[in-house]
């Protein structure tokens, strides 16, 4: 069983009667929603205040280990947060290679600008997507569950009346980009950030706990070499693949490691 502790930032793995272990879940702030693919061993949580998914799952050999994040926001703008809540998966939807459909809600009770049912057609196996939005015009706070068998998706609000939408998990659904009240705007798209640990840990290759102009030279000055460290994509050679790599995780650091 998994138990998202929002006041911890962690999850707390409980195996028959006995406490298995804590992942830590570092800056990814107010866990709340956990949704289980078992066919993947991949646990997701939805966090309001740091507004991601957390992804949990085998690393370096070892169960239930923190992997990775996807952060959401509107207009790729920071400062438009999609904070999120209930999720669930589906785990057979799509190819096998795409890692499910996941499904989250985010609502106006936890500071974001609409009501919206998110549907995210890929997760960790494919480095999620980004989330196509349903507006809902009830919040859709506490509740989501799928039925897998028709391929169903149920929201329940926490307002009253009591309210459950129901939405088809198709393989394809057409987004409401903006709430209904606005007009919808390419400014208003939801943009993703997606963080790895794997990645992160493989692009500090000085090994100082943070990507930062350090790691940058060291794979700038094995250009064109076979150094095993630069070569961080694996693919024999130190070249311009690998300083996008660096590039792409600047500023990012270990988790636990501090600012
Ligand atoms: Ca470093
Ligand atoms: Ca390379």
């Amino acid at each position: 069983m998994y138990v998202a502790n929002s006041g911890h930032n962690s999850v707390t793995v409980i195996n028959g009667a006995a406490v298995s272990s804590e992942v830590q879940l570092w800056d990814s702030g107010a866990a709340y929603g956990i949704a289980v693919d078992e066919t993947r061993d991949t646990v997701y949580v939805a966090t309001v205040q740091s507004h991601r998914i957390v992804a949990i799952g085998w690393l370096n050999g070892q169960p239930d280990q923190f992997l990775s994040w996807a952060s959401f926001q509107r207009g790729y703008n920071p400062n438009r947060a999609i904070p999120l809540r209930a999720i669930a998966v589906n785990p057979a939807r799509g190819p096998v290679f795409d890692g499910g459909h996941l499904w989250a809600t985010t609502s106006t009770g936890d500071g974001s600008e609409v009501n919206q049912a998110l549907f995210i057609p890929k997760g960790w196996a494919s480095r999620f997507h980004v989330p196509l939005p349903h507006n809902l015009d009830v919040q859709p706070t506490e509740g989501i569950a799928v039925d897998r068998v028709h391929n169903r998706v149920y929201f329940t609000s926490g307002v009253t009346p009591g309210t459950v939408t129901v939405i088809g998990d198709h393989d394809n659904i057409c987004p409401d980009i903006a709430p209904a009240s606005v007009t919808n705007s390419v400014d208003d798209e939801i943009g993703m950030e997606v963080y790895s640990v794997a990645e992160v840990v493989r692009s500090d290759v000085n090994e100082d706990g943070i990507i930062d102009i350090f790691d940058l030279v060291y794979v700038a000055a094995r250009y064109d070499s076979a150094d095993t460290t630069a070569d961080l994509n694996e693919d024999g050679t130190v070249d311009i693949f690998d300083l996008v790599i660096v590039a792409n995780h600047y500023d990012q650091r270990l988790p636990g490691v501090g600012e």
